[in-house]
Parts: C-alpha cells; sequence; structure tokens
C-alpha cells in the first residue's frame, strides 16, 4: 500500500500572535484574520483535492478552530479527531503573557533570539502559580509532569515518539493525515522529516494558517525535502513577518 500524504497546518493568527505576546501553552482564540486564514486553508485544501481522513490536533484553541473551520470548509468536518497534548506549542515558560517587542527591548536581540529560536536554551521557568502556568490545568491531569519551561529540543523529544508511533501508522496506512498544531511544534516536526541540523532549525519559521504538503517515502522521508505550501507566495510573506517578530510593537 501506498504512504499517505501528510498535511501540516499551523493555526491561523491568534489574538496573541496579534497582540505581539508570547503564548506557548496559554489558551487563546482566533482572530478574524486567524478565522479567514483558517476558512481559506480549507478552500486551499479543496483546490489542491487534499482531503483529509484524519486530523490529530493540540489541546490548544487556536489549532482546534482552525482545523474545524478548514475542515468544515472542505466539506471533511466529519473525519476522526485525535487530540494530544504532545502537539501542543512549546511552552514559552516565564516568557508567557510577555510582549516580544518588550522582551526584546529589555534583554537585547541576543539574548531574545536565543530564547525564541535556539534549540537548546530554555526560556526561565514559569512559577507554578503564575497567571500564565498551566500547572493545574486539568486537561493536563494525566501528565507525569507539567513543563515550567522548554526548548525546542524539548519538544522534539516529545513529540517525535508520538510522530513514529501513532501518526506514522495512519500514513503508512495510506491516510491523507492532517497535522493542526504550532509555530514551533510543527518547526520540531519539519526539523525531523528534513533532517535539518540544530543550528539550521534556527531560521525556519512557520506562517499562520498555509497548508504545507509533504509527500512521504515508505521510510516517511519527503519525497518533496521542505514539504510544499498550499499557497507559497502567502506563505514566504507570513514566515517572514514570523521572523520579524519583535522588531516593532
Ligand atoms: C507562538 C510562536 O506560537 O512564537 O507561542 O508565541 O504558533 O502557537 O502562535 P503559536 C508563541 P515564536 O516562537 O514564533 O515567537
Amino acid at each position: 500500500m501506498s504512504n499517505g500524504t501528510l498535511i501540516l497546518m499551523r493555526h491561523g493568527e491568534s489574538e496573541w500572535n496579534a497582540s505581539n505576546q508570547f503564548t506557548g501553552w496559554v489558551d487563546v482564540a482566533l482572530t478574524e484574520k486567524g478565522t479567514a486564514e483558517a476558512v481559506r486553508a480549507g478552500e486551499l485544501l479543496v483546490e489542491h483535492d487534499l482531503l483529509p481522513d484524519v486530523l490529530y490536533t493540540s489541546l490548544l484553541r487556536r489549532a482546534i478552530a482552525t482545523a474545524q473551520i478548514a475542515l468544515d470548509k472542505a466539506d471533511r468536518h466529519w473525519i476522526p479527531v485525535v487530540r494530544d497534548w504532545r502537539l501542543n506549542e512549546r511552552h514559552y515558560g516565564a516568557l508567557q503573557g510577555l510582549n516580544k517587542a518588550d522582551t526584546l527591548e529589555k534583554y537585547g536581540n541576543e539574548q531574545f533570539m536565543l530564547w525564541r529560536r535556539s534549540y537548546d536554551t530554555p526560556p526561565p521557568a514559569i512559577d507554578v502559580d503564575a497567571e500564565y502556568s498551566q500547572s493545574n490545568d486539568p486537561r493536563y491531569a494525566d501528565l507525569d509532569e507539567v513543563p515550567l519551561t522548554e526548548c525546542l529540543k524539548d519538544v522534539v523529544e516529545r513529540l517525535i515518539p508520538y510522530f513514529t508511533e501513532a501518526i506514522a501508522a495512519d500514513l503508512k496506512a495510506g491516510k491523507t493525515v492532517l497535522v493542526a498544531a504550532h509555530g514551533n511544534s510543527l518547526r520540531a516536526l519539519v526539523k525531523y522529516l528534513d533532517g535539518i541540523s540544530d543550528e539550521d532549525i534556527a531560521g525556519l519559521n512557520i506562517p499562520t494558517g498555509n497548508p504545507l504538503r509533504y509527500d512521504l517515502d515508505d521510510q516517511l522521508k519527503p519525497l518533496n525535502p521542505g514539504g510544499t505550501y498550499l499557497d507559497p507566495e502567502a506563505a514566504a510573506a507570513g514566515a517572514a513577518a514570523v521572523a520579524a517578530q519583535g522588531q516593532q510593537k
């Protein structure tokens, strides 16, 4: 049986993307623009004849809502859904809730980029009782330990085993799999799929609401390295905007 197709999709613009705040595991909603991006994503799936058989999302409403809106547009709102915390955004530690431009100004570009894009330097841990901590959130009650911060390496370590066990089984069964997740959890997945080095992954940014298609061989290696955005022009502009976050208030 041939391998299925993998579609990666970052959620549409969230309220905290719009206000330029570090979000991580904070469960913020989509903006109107984010909702429109999700609708457009659904149209793109139809235009490219890429109708998902199964959806994997995080436990965060910006990914859940984006996927549901896109699938509704594509008339695939009825497919099975698997939600798992391992697809959550990287936990941004004590930075959660802070404005990115203020943080850049306060700590300087080197420290800011180390926290944002280095592979293995996590931001400072959040206090268990802080306003934006998830330590007492019932949706994570089954976790041995709720993260207090994460670097990208931590995300790779929690997410890739989940991908190779759970998600890969559906791909090997020939399904078209939609993964609706986040900027950094998708960076972790793309790093794995494309074999990107710990250094080079710093330069990769994922735009909101633009499906990224991967065709995989039987070892689940991409036949189209880097994947193919369904709207490449919007993806390039969107990725550049993500890279520049923090530079503007
Ligand atoms: C953003 C990513 O995550 O931010 O947590 O602030 O994809 O859930 O909006 P998302 C956040 P950067 O790492 O790009 O600053």
